[in-house]
């Protein structure tokens, strides 16, 4: 196999004073952190969509870069040459795991029997080039958007005809995840929603898609699919408005239908702060309920109103990202770049430095992040915020044991409460910041 890459040199990390552009300033795989190395904390995958499918195609403009990879677009042999150009990718930045949709790998055929030959013949090959690194599948997924026959939706369509189609591509991916390894299995509900409420039987579609996941969760345990499977959360686009809103609404989704043990959330920076949150909030949301899975690792534009999949850049983002993964205790998941270049960003360097500066800001993120854990500020504040809640009344009501009778004698007999201790919310910011910069 010849080299695809042949201008770029394995990345090295080379330290924040390195002007080198094909190089790492913060991460240090082998650096330990709070006792792992970084690369045991930052599980990163390379998308197969974007970097070896996407080519800049926008809604006013054709491709600007070339992901050719030397062979002719929709054959078997440019699947071949991407899964070259994907692991010589990977590792040259020393990338461990990849993700894809089914259609991602092979061109689709107007017959599934065809199609998933096709998928049968390139994940052996996938297999092959898996052999003697240490890359592994993060997750696997099916597109169930794309399609004009998903127009309405898979599990949430209107026809049995599609929910059918939906299911055996469901079935096929998962048998592929389990093949490559995969650690997960996502469903990010790409068009599970609706335009106008105007036709939809919202409560008959919502029902239907926990269907589909139990069947989904039936036949990926019956075939040795031990891994979680996710839900990606996004509010709208492309419909507009998905079911699976942000990560409340999923969370209570899995529970109402009984799927809350088999999946955890795959949470998306972008898709959080379309769902006007934070990447923070929606990952707390995640880990208080013991649902943060993995995470899809880039960043939206908050000018703008739609999912720009971009590197992640801000580090004040991955600090709190990474803050809120440590507390969790790690992901069972990883971080996957979900994430493509700008459209006029269109070189094979591009490639590596969208992802040498995504790398590079989780890094930095990990590392601001344990400093502010070791340093131990927000943690006392927050614990004496809540300090009343530890001993006498608030202790009984932390157990569960007041009464509201108890509480309201409480309240007449104090006539009026003092005033709630002070957030002090710009002093906590000054200490993020003296974290970052100091
Ligand atoms: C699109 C989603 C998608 C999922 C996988 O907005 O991010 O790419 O991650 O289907
Ligand atoms: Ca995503
Ligand atoms: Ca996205």
């Amino acid at each position: 196999m010849s080299e695809i890459f042949k201008n770029i040199p394995p990345i090295q990390y080379k330290g924040a004073n390195s002007t080198d552009p094909l190089a790492f300033k913060y991460y240090d795989a082998e650096r330990v952190v709070l006792g792992k190395p970084m690369k045991e904390h930052l599980p990163f995958a390379m998308a197969w969509w974007h970097n070896l499918c996407a080519a800049g195609t926008d809604m006013f403009g054709r491709d600007t870069a070339d992901k050719s990879f030397g062979a002719e677009k929709g054959t078997m042999a440019h699947a071949k040459a991407k899964v070259d150009a994907g692991f010589e990718c990977m590792q040259k930045l020393g990338i461990r795991y990849f993700c894809f949709h089914d259609v991602d790998l092979v061109p689709e055929a107007d017959d599934i029997k065809e199609t998933n030959r096709r998928l049968d013949e390139i994940t052996d090959y996938i297999l092959e080039k898996m052999q003697g690194t240490d890359i592994r599948c993060l997750w696997g997924t099916a597109n169930m958007f794309s399609n004009p026959r998903f127009m309405n939706g898979a599990g949430s369509t209107n026809s049995a005809d599609v929910y059918c189609f939906a299911a055996a591509q469901i079935k096929k991916a998962l048998e592929l995840t389990v093949k490559l390894g995969g650690r997960g299995y996502v469903f990010w509900g790409g068009r599970e929603g609706y335009e106008t409420l105007l036709n939809t039987d919202m409560k008959r579609e919502q029902e239907n898609i926990a269907r589909l996941m139990r069947m989904a969760v039936d036949y990926g345990r019956s075939i040795g699919f031990t891994g979680d499977f996710y839900i990606e959360p996004k509010p709208k686009e492309p419909m507009k408005h998905q079911y699976d809103f942000d990560a409340a609404t999923a969370i209570g989704f899995l529970r109402q239908y009984g799927l809350d043990k088999d999946f955890k959330m795959n949470i998306e920076a972008n898709h959080a702060t379309l769902a006007g949150h934070t990447f923070q909030h929606e990952l707390r949301v995640s880990a208080i309920n013991g649902m943060l899975g993995s995470i899809d690792a880039n960043q939206g534009d908050l000018l703008l109103g739609w999912d720009t999949d971009e590197f992640p850049q801000n580090v004040y983002d991955t600090t709190m990202c990474m803050y809120e993964v440590l507390k969790a205790g790690g992901l069972t998941g990883g971080f996957n770049f979900d994430a493509k270049n700008r459209r006029p960003s269109y070189t094979a360097e591009d490639i590596f430095h969208g992802f040498i500066l995504g790398m590079d800001t989780f890094a930095l993120g990990l590392l601001k992040a344990a400093a502010l854990i070791e340093d131990g500020r927000l943690d006392a504040f927050v614990k004496e915020r809540y300090a009343s809640f530890d001993e006498g009344v608030g202790k009984r009501i932390s157990d569960g044991t007041a009464t509201l009778e108890e509480l309201a004698a409480r309240a007449e007999e104090m006539g009026a409460p003092a005033l709630p201790s002070s957030g002090r919310q710009e002093y906590l910011q000054s200490i993020v910041n003296g974290i970052l910069f100091g």
